[in-house]
């Protein structure tokens, strides 16, 4: 099964915590702190592989948790790392992140590497906290977590070249004269399902990757048929050979198809129509196919034709040699639509900082504290004894929020609300 478009859950591990510990020797009556760090938590990592070329593993595994990391040991022992999760995925795959939108990773190179969910790192233990006015700290860090997201992977093919047209044109017949590639061929519409890949050598010398696409039809571009799932896999080709049934062996009017075909392409969120085109006149060996070309050539007198019958491998050269000369001058096009038009030049697209923490007034002297930020930094804090918790009220002061709160009304003797706890405000 061919499968190019999965949404996924990713979760890099947590870091492991520091812990606090005592050294306790025979001779040393009051040993010092040794509670080690935490090790930090494994990566979610996609790889390229080339062997790959569907996304269909990721269908059956829909959640993707890397390792925590272990917590650490007496003896300023280091918790162990946790492993990283590496998913092999095709050449061609992006990764984007569901809730900004944003393109996370672009897998092109063989053998890329990309962190996709970045892991938690661990805490430090107790004896990085020793100094000469504490040398028994009671404290130790906990270890933050990994990131976690809901991603959409996709392929995009690598093909610097696609075949598109309606169904039964020719466009399965010319790749599988042109290349290695064995697509199936048939007169029934959409016997293409899934895109096809093939290596093309020009006589010259040089070569170029060719992409068969399911034939599109009018309405394509809202979904109809089955090209518009496909047309995506145009978006990285540089070239479109535009297949045209001169013909008309299913009764259309090729006039009619060129215009359609290139009405979808432009409908396409993706700008398809400005990559250029070749324009091939196929199944020319057909009786009709001579006055069809002479309309074709009336109809659009300043587009070049090239006339050719796939079957029996007539007038492909000149197609090739067209095609790589375009190919030399033609630069990749961006992958991003104009909404992405920010992140031009630049993959990664950050969210703007969400603020630390919102205050809501619940009446009656209570406040919630609300917060991405604020809620990490309450989760990933020991509160434990008297020392953690002092540690807290200043991380707290830090991040201003006692001083928003009392802009905010809050007085002393009123209860603050964090996640489940709650705390009495005072000065
Ligand atoms: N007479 C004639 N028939 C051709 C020529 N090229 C292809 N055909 C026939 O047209 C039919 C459709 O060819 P395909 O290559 O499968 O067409 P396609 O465009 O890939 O079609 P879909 O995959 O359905 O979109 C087959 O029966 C081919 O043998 C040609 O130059 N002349
Ligand atoms: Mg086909």
């Amino acid at each position: 099964m061919f499968i190019d478009r999965v949404k996924i859950y990713v979760k890099a591990g947590k870091g492991g915590d520091g812990i606090v510990a005592f050294r306790r020797e025979k001779y040393v009556p009051f040993g010092g702190p040794s509670g080690g760090d935490g090790g930090n938590g494994g990566n979610v990592i996609f790889e390229v592989d080339e062997g790959k070329s569907t996304l269909l593993d990721l269908r059956y595994h829909k959640k993707i948790v890397a390792e925590n990391g272990y917590n650490g040991k007496t003896k300023k022992m280091h918790g162990a790392t946790g492993e990283d999760f590496i998913v092999k995925v095709p050449q061609g795959t992006i990764v984007k992140d569901v809730k900004t939108g944003s393109i996370i990773a672009d897998l092109t190179r063989h053998g890329q590497r990309e962190i996709i969910a970045k892991a938690g790192k661990g805490g430090r233990g107790n004896f990085h906290f020793k100094s000469s006015k504490n040398t028994a700290p009671q404290y130790s860090e906990l270890g933050s977590l990994g990131e976690e997201k809901e991603v959409i992977v996709e392929l995009k093919l690598l093909a610097d070249v696609g075949l598109v047209g309606f169904p039964s044109v020719g466009k399965s017949t010319l790749l599988s004269v042109v290349s290695k590639a064995k697509p199936q061929i048939a007169e029934y519409h959409f016997t293409t399902i899934t895109p096809n890949l093939g290596m093309v050598q020009v006589p010259d010398g040089r070569s170029f990757v060719m992409a068969d696409l399911p034939g599109l039809i009018e309405g394509a571009s809202i979904g109809k048929g089955l090209g518009h799932q496909f047309l995506r896999h145009i978006e990285r080709c540089r070239v479109i050979l535009h297949v045209i049934d001169m013909g008309s062996n299913d009764g259309r009017d090729p006039v009619e198809d060129y215009r359609i075909i290139n009405e979808e392409l432009a409908t396409y969120e993706y700008r398809l129509m400005e990559r250029p085109q070749i324009v091939i006149a196929n199944k020319m060996d057909l009786d009709p196919a001579q006055e069809n070309l002479k309309r074709f050539k009336e109809a659009y007198p300043d587009i070049e034709v090239f006339e050719t019958t796939t079957i029996i491998h007539e007038g492909l050269e000149a197609v090739l040699y067209k095609t790589a000369d375009l190919l030399a001058s033609t630069p990749e096009f961006p992958l991003y639509n104009e909404t992405d038009k920010e992140a031009e030049g630049v993959l990664y697209k950050f969210e703007p900082e969400a603020p630390a923490f919102e205050i809501q007034n619940l009446g009656n002297g209570r406040w919630q504290l609300v917060g991405e930020e604020i809620e990490r930094v309450f989760k990933t804090s020991k509160l434990d004894n008297e020392e953690d918790m002092m540690r807290f009220a200043r991380k707290m002061r830090k991040m201003k929020v006692d001083e928003e709160l009392r802009v905010a009304g809050c007085q002393d003797g009123d209860i603050v609300v964090l996640c489940n706890i709650e705390f009495e405000f005072m000065e």
